[in-house]
């Protein structure tokens, strides 16, 4: 059967695709190449649960709440520990850090202490598990900064600019990941029968003319003069600093941040998630830098993107907590600078 339906040049698994870029970075020692195998190997086990979501019983909730204050989902339960688990002894990583978990999780003394340090959403975008929309996991992948032991919290607090490699899997009508270590970002799509991911979107560039702009305009009235005037520009109803208007966009959103970011990478567009002043007590919007503004901001930067808070680009922010958040502009270049542009012309009067 496979062998009618692909030619064997064609097939590119992911562990194949990762040797092969591995062969480019001498000094490499595998290590990676079987760290992101791993990850690979947890979006299949989490992959083999959403795609029978109602079947085994798994949709609801636990009754618990997370660091985030959010309601923990079973899938978010069983993705965090699949994720942990798969790699907590492997001797690749010296320390972990969930979305889903208060501190950071440092490997056991009982198991081998690698060089490596992994940040990871288990699958963001749960609280649409139950309506069937698609959900992904984010992970973020740096070198530890400390010397020796068990990694500390030092070690997950890195500006984005250190990442070594990120990616994120999206569970929808087929499951992708999508990853880059610097070299492009390049995605594959999960082969159900062989159970393997294979190389579908070698070299992924987000296309200079964008057709999307993403976000939850239910919130306009929390937005400032800027964000409200940046979001009437993609609309075509107001011009740009140049008497220039806008053309042709589309506004989707399902609420579901790897796939919305998904859709405007391929497709070509941006994504955004404001600062507002709907809850006083997080005036930077809702999305967290370390788990999900650092990672995706190094793929599409590696896709021909880029990324701001508002006003700076998100690889280049320090962060001073793991669980911080930040404003988020991502995806075309020229949208996310005209972002910056709308904020800075009417907001810093503010
Ligand atoms: P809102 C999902 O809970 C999430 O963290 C992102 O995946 C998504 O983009 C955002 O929140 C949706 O938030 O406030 O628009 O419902």
């Amino acid at each position: 059967m496979l062998n009618q339906t692909m030619d064997h040049a064609k097939i590119n698994t992911i562990e194949r695709h990762i040797l092969d870029e591995q062969q480019s970075h001498p000094e490499a020692t595998g290590i990676l190449t079987s760290l992101l195998y791993d990850i690979a190997l947890a979006g299949k086990v989490i992959a083999s649960q959403t795609t029978r979501g109602g079947l085994v019983e798994i949709l609801g909730k636990t009754g618990t709440t997370n660091i985030q204050g959010e309601e923990v989902m079973k899938l978010d339960e069983l993705a965090d520990r699949m994720i942990y688990r798969l790699n907590d002894h492997t001797g690749r990583l010296a320390v972990m850090a969930s979305e889903e978990q208060e501190d950071i999780l440092p490997v056991s003394p009982r198991y081998p202490v690698g060089k490596y340090v992994l940040l990871y959403d288990p699958l963001d975008g749960s609280s649409n598990i139950d309506y069937n929309v698609s959900i992904g996991t984010i992970f973020a992948i740096y070198k530890r900064t400390s010397t020796s032991g068990p990694g500390i919290l030092a070690d997950c607090l890195q500006r984005g600019r250190n990442l070594i490699a990120a990616g994120y899997l999206v569970y929808g009508a087929s499951t992708m990941l999508v990853y880059t270590s610097g070299m492009g970002v390049h995605g594959f799509t999960l082969d159900p029968i062989v159970g393997e991911f294979l190389l579908t979107h070698p070299n992924i560039r987000i296309p200079e003319k964008p057709k999307y702009y993403s976000v939850n305009q239910g919130y306009e009235k929390f937005w400032s003069e800027g964000i409200r005037r940046f979001t009437k520009y993609l609309q075509g109803d107001e011009p740009d600093f140049q008497g220039q208007y806008c053309k042709g966009l589309s506004m989707r959103y399902i609420g579901s941040m790897v796939a919305d970011f998904h859709r405007n990478l391929l497709g070509g567009g941006v994504f955004f998630y404001p600062a507002d002043n709907k809850d006083p007590n997080f005036p930077h919007g809702k999305l967290r830098l370390c788990y999900e503004g650092a990672p995706l901001a190094f793929i599409v930067e590696q896709a021909g993107g880029t990324s701001s808070n508002g006003n700076q680009n998100l690889l280049d922010i320090q962060p001073e907590s793991l669980h911080q958040r930040t404003p988020m502009f991502i995806g075309s270049r020229d949208l996310v600078e005209k972002a910056e542009e709308f904020i800075h012309t009417y907001d810093s009067r503010e």
